[in-house]
C-alpha cells in the first residue's frame, strides 16, 4: 500500500463503514472499522496501543475487524465485524483520570453509531474501562460484574485455546495427550498465563516467553516451566507454537524459520498475509488453527452471557466444541486440499451467503 494517507487504505478494504476521529486532548487517533452487519450489530474489542503511524493503527483496526466477522460467523455467533482502535501516544495508567476521560471520549464515538457497532475489552482495555464506556454508549460488552456484566473472559478465551490445541495435538500426532508435548506459550498476559496452567495441569512441556522478564520468570518458576528469550522464539523447538500476544509473528519470513510441528495460539491477527502464509504454512508441513476459531472462547463468553442469555453449561458446551470445529476444519482442508484457513473461511462465508440471501417464504 502507497501512499500515507488514508483514502487509500479505507478503499482496499471490503468493509462497510470507518469512523475516525483524532483526539485533540490525549493526542489519539481514534478509529472503529465496521466490516459487516450481515449476521447482526457489527461486534468486536477496542484495543489501546501505540503505534508507529494512525495508517499503521488504521490498518490493524480493518485487519481485527475482518477477522470478527469470520470469528463471529464461524462460531454461529448472531452478531457481525467491528473493531476500534484508540492509538494513543503513551497508553494511560488504568484507574487514571486521563484515562476514564480518553475511554468517555471514545464512547461518544461509539454511541454516534446507535448500536451499529458493540465493543468490548481487547489488547490493554480491561473491565474497568468497559464500566467507563457503558456509561456513556451502552453498547458495550464486559462490563464488571458488579455493574452487570459478564467480566473477564479471558479464563474462557484460555480455556478454548486449550480445546483448540488438544485437536490440534490429536490431529498432528494421533492422540490428544498433552502429556510431554512441548508446547511454546509466547505471551503470557491475561490469556496467555492462563492457558500455560491449562497446559501445566495436562502434564505438557512447556516453554513460556514474553516481553516483561519478571511476568515471565514467575510463571516460569511457578509452572517449572523453561523459558525462550523473546527473540528466539521463531526458532525455537517445540511440537505446539502458541502466539499468546502480538500478531503478523507468522510470515514470509519467519515460516521457513520455524521448528515446530502445529501453530496453535490465542493472539489474533497471527499470519501476516492470510490466505498466502497459510499457504506456505500448508506446505512447510506446519498445521495451522485458525486464530479466529480457536480463540473464539472469549466471544461466546461475551455475547453468550450477555446478550444471549446462556447459562455458564452452555458457554461451556460452545468453548468445548471449539475443538470440535477445529477437527472439522483439519478434515475439509485436508479433503479439499487446501489451507486451514481456507477451509475456515470456507465455512464462514457459507454462513454469511445465507445471511446476506434469506429465504423466500
Ligand atoms: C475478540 O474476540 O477478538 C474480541 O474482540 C473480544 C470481543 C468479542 C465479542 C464481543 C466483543 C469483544
Amino acid at each position: 500500500m502507497k501512499g500515507e494517507g488514508f483514502e487509500d487504505l479505507i478503499r482496499s478494504w471490503d468493509g462497510e463503514e470507518v469512523l475516525a476521529r483524532f483526539d485533540e486532548p490525549a493526542g489519539a487517533w481514534m478509529f472503529v472499522c465496521v466490516h459487516s452487519t450481515l449476521m447482526g450489530p457489527a461486534t468486536g474489542g477496542v484495543r489501546m496501543k501505540t503505534y508507529a503511524t494512525p495508517h499503521e493503527a488504521l490498518l490493524d483496526c480493518m485487519r481485527l475487524s475482518s477477522l470478527m466477522t469470520l470469528k463471529t460467523a464461524v462460531s454461529g455467533l448472531p452478531m457481525g465485524g467491528g473493531k476500534s482502535v484508540i492509538a494513543v501516544p503513551e497508553v494511560p495508567a488504568p484507574g487514571s483520570e486521563e484515562r476514564r476521560r480518553v475511554m468517555e471520549r471514545f464512547g461518544m464515538m461509539v454511541g454516534s453509531l446507535q448500536g451499529t457497532y458493540w465493543s468490548g475489552p481487547d489488547m490493554n482495555t480491561s473491565e474497568q474501562d468497559m464500566d467507563v464506556l457503558w456509561d456513556v454508549a451502552p453498547y458495550t460488552f464486559g462490563r464488571s460484574p458488579a455493574r452487570g456484566g459478564s467480566g473477564d473472559s479471558a479464563p474462557d478465551t484460555a480455556e478454548g485455546v486449550l480445546h483448540g490445541i488438544k485437536a490440534t495435538v490429536a490431529r498432528a500426532f494421533g492422540s490428544p495427550d498433552l502429556s510431554g508435548r512441548t508446547v511454546l506459550v509466547e505471551g503470557v498476559g491475561g490469556v496467555g498465563s492462563r492457558l500455560a496452567e491449562l497446559l501445566a495441569k495436562e502434564n505438557a512441556s512447556l516453554l513460556v516467553a514474553d516481553i516483561d522478564q519478571e511476568r515471565v520468570t514467575e510463571i516460569a518458576e511457578r509452572l517449572a516451566a523453561g523459558m525462550v528469550a523473546p527473540g528466539d522464539v521463531i526458532g525455537a523447538e517445540c511440537d505446539v507454537y502458541a502466539p499468546c500476544a502480538v500478531g503478523w509473528t507468522v510470515n514470509e519470513e519467519t515460516i521457513p524459520r520455524l521448528r515446530c510441528r502445529a501453530v496453535a495460539g490465542a493472539a489474533n491477527n497471527q499470519l501476516g498475509e492470510l490466505v498466502h502464509d497459510a499457504e506456505r504454512l500448508r506446505r512447510a508441513g506446519i498445521l495451522y488453527a485458525p486464530d479466529y476459531v480457536i480463540n473464539a472462547g472469549g466471544a461466546f463468553h461475551l455475547i453468550g452471557y450477555e446478550t444471549l442469555g446462556w447459562s455458564r453449561d452452555e458457554v461451556d458446551r460452545h468453548i468445548t466444541g471449539i475443538g470440535d470445529t477445529m477437527t472439522r476444519i483439519f478434515e475439509r482442508a485436508d479433503e479439499q486440499g487446501i489451507s486451514t484457513e481456507l477451509a475456515a473461511e470456507r465455512i464462514a462465508k457459507d454462513r454469511l451467503a445465507k445471511a446476506g440471501n434469506p429465504p423466500t417464504r
